[in-house]
Parts: structure tokens; sequence; C-alpha cells
């Protein structure tokens, strides 16, 4: 049985160590956090994602994955830590470089390294190669190596990980062809064969796309908010131009791919990437926007207000680089009290009191509406009238159906006309 080591056992890592065992592999999890090394051992997860348990303890029963703190030998290594990005807005490579230097102590003739982890363009070539010249091994003959850049989505990374179609990018064509070789035992997608470099690139590409696309949405709402324009009404009609795909304006962009990606290449070529950190900015600018039109729905900058939704997307419990954690910030730094009601997240993940709906609305001037969960959708418009100070609604995701007209519904659609009628009832 040939056998795999995974280095980094998060989001990325353990659904694929966990694919990997279940399709005839001895596996090899590794990771820094004890308690997840404990868990998968005993056949469960330390994080939240569908269909991966099973999978898991599938495969801990029948004694084709262990996890441990130590990387091992095998013929295979997959690096799956994560690249954050610095206060610089820089990758940090550190635990990347460090997952590296591990593997260098175990490594054999004939072994074949796989980057999954996003890392900026040319990082294969200047950073990731030169680690493993430095030792006896020549690179691309002796050992392999390749960037196989994961698209998985969160909710559904079981299944597009063995579907999606997926970029193999090797350091030369030997690499390449023997990291295909690898995932081949259990990709049904396309292995798109091609080099690291573009493998690199390609990945923050896609991510990239949808920021600056839905800059181009969020910028469509502040241009239509001054000249009276219902922007949502126009991204419908546009949308029916057969190539033409306006994407959907929001609070922001968050998340730890599409808030994170674009700078990993404004980083290597910052004059080149106008548009690119024109978009970063534009979406950065959101939470501020947002601020200023809950301004012009309430009293005062006293007022309560009620905020639906911390993750940065709906129905998951992520909240990393939302832009609801910021506009909360800064909702608290004007003045406002906040009643905060998210049902995705716990309460020992927050600072700040994650109450039940009835407690958030009470007495409050206004909901704020960031996440489009399920939960949301159809809220009790009676509870809302009975138990607001007045019953308006700020739905930056448009996600509620408001059937009662003594609520006033403002979106990113009717924002110019409403906030011309808004009056303040003494
Ligand atoms: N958003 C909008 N308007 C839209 C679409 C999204 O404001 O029209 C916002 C969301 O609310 C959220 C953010 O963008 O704040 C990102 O959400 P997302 O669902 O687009 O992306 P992620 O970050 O959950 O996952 C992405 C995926 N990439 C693409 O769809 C190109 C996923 O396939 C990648 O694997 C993942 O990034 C990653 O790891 O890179």
């Amino acid at each position: 049985m040939r056998k795999i080591c995974v280095v980094g056992l998060g989001y990325i890592g353990l659904p694929t160590a966990a694919v990997f065992a279940n399709n005839g592999w001895d596996v090899q999890g590794v990771d820094i956090n004890p308690s997840a090394v404990d868990a998968i051992n005993k056949g469960t997860i330390h994080i939240e994602e569908v269909g991966l348990e099973s999978l898991v303890s599938k495969a801990v029963e029948e004694g084709n994955l262990k996890a441990s703190e130590k990387v091992k030998q095998a013929d295979c290594f997959i690096i799956s830590v994560p690249t954050p990005i610095n206060d610089e807005h820089k990758a940090n490579l550190e635990y990347v470089k460090n997952a590296c230097e591990t593997i260098l102590g175990v490594i054999k003739n004939g072994d074949t390294v796989i980057v999954e982890s996003t890392i900026p363009p040319r990082t294969m070539d200047d950073v990731i190669a030169p680690i493993f010249a430095s030792s006896k091994f020549q690179v691309g003959e002796d050992i392999y190596l390749a960037h196989c850049p994961e698209r998985v989505l969160p909710g559904r990374i079981v299944i597009e990980v063995v579907e999606n179609d997926r970029i193999i990018g090797g350091i030369n064509k030997a690499s390449t062809d023997a990291a295909a070789e690898i995932y081949a035992t259990f990709v049904t997608g396309k292995l798109l064969k091609t080099s690291a470099l573009s493998a690199e690139m390609s990945k923050l590409m896609e991510n990239t796309y949808r920021d600056v696309n839905i800059a181009l949405a969020n910028e469509l709402v502040k241009i239509s908010n001054k000249l009276g324009i219902d922007a949502l009404e126009v991204i419908g009609l546009a949308n029916h131009h057969p190539r033409v795909n306006l994407h959907l304006p929001g609070p922001g962009v968050g998340g730890h791919c599409l808030a994170v990606d674009p700078y990993f290449i404004m980083e290597k070529a910052p004059v080149e990437s106008q548009l690119i950190s024109n978009a970063r900015s534009i979406n950065n600018s959101m939470p501020d926007f947002v601020v200023e039109q809950v301004m012009k729905l309430v009293e005062s900058q006293k007022s309560k207000i009620a905020i639906l939704g911390l993750t940065y997307k709906g129905n998951i419990d992520d909240i990393r680089e939302s832009p609801a954690m910021d506009i909360v910030e800064k909702l608290l730094d004007v003045g406002f009290s906040l009643g905060i009601h998210d049902p995705h997240v716990s309460q020992e993940n927050l600072k700040i009191k994650n109450s039940s709906f009835a407690e958030a609305i009470e007495d409050a001037e206004c909901i704020l509406v960031l996440t489009d969960h399920n939960e949301f959708k159809e809220l009790d418009e009676k509870v809302i009238i009975d138990n607001m100070k007045y019953p308006r609604i700020l739905d930056t995701k448009n996600c509620l159906i408001i059937k009662s007209e003594e609520i006033t519904y403002v979106n990113f659609g009717n924002l110019a006309e409403k906030n011309k009628f808004i009056t303040v009832e003494s």
C-alpha cells in the first residue's frame, strides 16, 4: 500500500486525507494541534463540514488514516497549511516553509511533494524549490514538486474534492506527471496539467475574478444610490443578456479566499494590478457605506440597532474576514447600542453577546441584515412590529421576504427612494 503524508488537517487537509485513505492509500495526517490529532485518531472531527465525519471515522476504523504531530516517511507529501496575510497584506509563508523543512528530514528518492495551500505567484520556483535543492536531491529528477491548488466550496468539500477538475502544476514535466498520477487515484474531474507558475496564478485569478465582479456590483449600488436608480433591478435586467453575469452586491467581501487571494497578486506586481487593487478598496469600503446608510435610518447615534448575521456568508459558522464583524465594530465606535443575533455562531467564538432574535430586536430602531442565513428569510413580522421601537429593516443581502406594509423595508435596490421618505416620529 502506498503511503501519503498530509501536513495540515484543516478544512482542506482533513477531507483530502480522508478521501485518499478511502481510495487505497495508507495516510498519515499531521497537525500541530494536539486536540485535532486526538479527535481524528478517535474517528471524530474538530471542524464542521458536511459528510466529513463519516469519511474520517471509516478511514480510521479500517486503519488507513492515522494522525500525529510529527511528519513520517511516505511516498508523497501534501502540504495544506494556512497562508494568511499579515498587516501589510503580504502572504505569510512561514507555515508552508516549516512544513517543507520537516519533510526534508524524511524525504527519499522518488518521493513527490505537493503544495495545495494558496501561494503567491513564483513561490514554487523562488521559495519552495530552493528549500529542497539545499538537500542531496536533484529537484525534479530525484524528487518531484508540484502546486495543485484546491478549489472546493465550504459545505460541499467532500463532493468537490473528488469531482472538480484539478490543476496540476509541476516545477517540471516529470513533477507534473508524478502529481497527476497521485490525484488520478481518486479525482473524477479532469486533471489539467500545467506549470507550477500557471497553477499559482490560475488559482489566484479564480477568486480575484469574483472579487472584482463583486466590486463592480457594489460600485453600481453606490452610483445608483446617488442617481436614484434601483441597482438590484438593473442587475436582474442586465443579466438577461446572454453574455453578462453581474454579481451580487453586499456589505463587503469576506472569507479566507476572496478577501485574501487578490493581495497575493498585488504583492508581486503592485504597479500592474490597478484594477485588482481598486476592487479590493471598493469592497473594503462597503462596511463604511453600510454604516452611513444605517445613520440615515435612525433617530440618533445612540439608538439600538439589531444585527442579523455575523458570518462572512450564509448558512456557515465562519466569521473569518467577515465584513459583518467590521460593521459591528464601526457601529459600536459611533456609539450605537447593538443587539446581535447569529444562530450559526457559538458564543465561545465571540467577544460580543450573541442574543436570541427576540432579545436582539427588542426596542431597536432598525434591523440590519448582514448575512443571508436561511433562518432570516421569513422573520416573524408580528414580533418585529410589536417589539421594535420602529419597525425598519436594512437588508444588505436582499434575502428577506417582508409582507407587512407596517415595516419599512430597505435594501440595496430602494436605498435612495426610501431614504427620502423616512421621517422619524417624535
Ligand atoms: N459575495 C458577494 N456577492 C456575490 C458572491 C459572493 O458579495 O455575488 C461575497 C460573500 O457574501 C462572501 C464572499 O463574497 O462574503 C466570498 O464568498 P464565496 O461563496 O464567493 O467564496 P468562498 O470564499 O466561500 O469560496 C471561494 C470559492 N471560489 C470561487 O467560487 C471562485 C471556492 O471555490 C474556493 O475554493 C475558495 O474560495 C478558496 O478556497 O479559494
